[in-house]
């Protein structure tokens, strides 16, 4: 890694474990709970204050980087130019809320749209996942083998139950075989923490059907360096300014579902 990546990730990963030790902090105190698009979007003081933390501290260490958060606290990205850090303070924020744990904090950096770093950080495990592209993906420093391929017989599969029940994005019978013949299924509530999951092998795949950039920009970049395949839920490559599908899974696994249950 070069002196500008390293100086970039030295401060990324300070300010990652700053921002856990805050949340952490917040678990004694009272919450305040807001909705946004719907009864289940939801977000808390603490999910804007995290957000506000790093863009301060971004602003102040690399004024020239821009940022985008699911808080809408940094900057109206119509193009990736440039250094662009893609931040979810908190993803899985009904976790936070309910369980206080299932929830990470997920960081991406990308150069000119392309990914360059990713972190998640399960704050309550403090387990860090880290990817820098072409060295490989990390969990707390050790390096995660890449991913082997499997079976659907032989996988577990994380997607929520919305999705094969009757919903606005999908036919509710489009992915219910696919429940039925995975070994079996899994729903952690965080987007970030799953395509974690599938970067280190806990998972074989993971599918939704509606996340933003912010819940998939780190976890992109984690998974590509481990040989894992994230697309939507057509094959395409992932949209890094809008909402999107998305399918993440083994190689061969990720073909697998697709011909058999996406596209047949
Ligand atoms: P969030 O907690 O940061 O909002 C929940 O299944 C996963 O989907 C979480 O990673 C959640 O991120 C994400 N998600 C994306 N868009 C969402 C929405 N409109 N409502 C609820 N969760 C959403
Ligand atoms: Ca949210
Ligand atoms: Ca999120
Ligand atoms: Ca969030």
């Amino acid at each position: 890694m070069n002196e500008k990546w390293k100086k970039i990730d030295q401060y990324a990963q300070q300010w990652i474990k700053e921002a856990g030790a805050r949340i952490k902090d917040t678990f004694q105190q009272q919450l305040m709970i807001q909705t946004k698009s719907s009864r289940t979007d939801l977000v808390t003081n603490v999910d804007r204050e995290i957000e506000q933390f790093f863009i301060a501290n971004i602003r102040h260490t690399f004024p020239q980087h821009r940022v985008l958060g699911e808080e809408g606290f940094g900057d109206r990205l119509t193009a990736l130019e440039g250094i662009v850090w893609i931040i979810d303070p908190i993803d899985g924020t009904m976790n936070f809320i309910h369980q206080q744990r299932n929830f990470a904090i997920s960081v991406g950096i990308y150069e000119d749209g392309i990914g360059m770093i990713g972190y998640i950080y399960d704050v309550v495990h403090d387990e860090l996942y880290y990817a820098h592209k072409g060295t490989g993906a990390f969990l707390n420093g050790v390096k995660l083998s890449p991913l082997a391929e499997t079976s659907i017989s032989e996988s577990i599969v994380s997607i929520n139950a919305t999705w094969v029940t009757k919903n606005k994005r999908i036919d509710a019978n489009v992915l219910a075989p696919l429940v039925k013949d995975a070994r079996g299924t899994r729903s952690y509530g965080s987007a970030a923490l799953e395509m974690a999951y599938v970067a280190s092998g806990r998972l074989d795949a993971y599918i939704t059907m509606r996340l933003s950039p912010w819940d998939f920009a780190a976890g992109l970049v984690l998974v590509n360096e481990v040989g894992g395949i994230v697309t939507n839920l057509y094959g395409e490559p992932l949209n890094l300014l809008g909402e999107n599908s998305v399918l993440v899974a083994k190689p061969g696994l990720h073909e697998e579902i697709l011909n058999k249950y996406v596209r047949k």
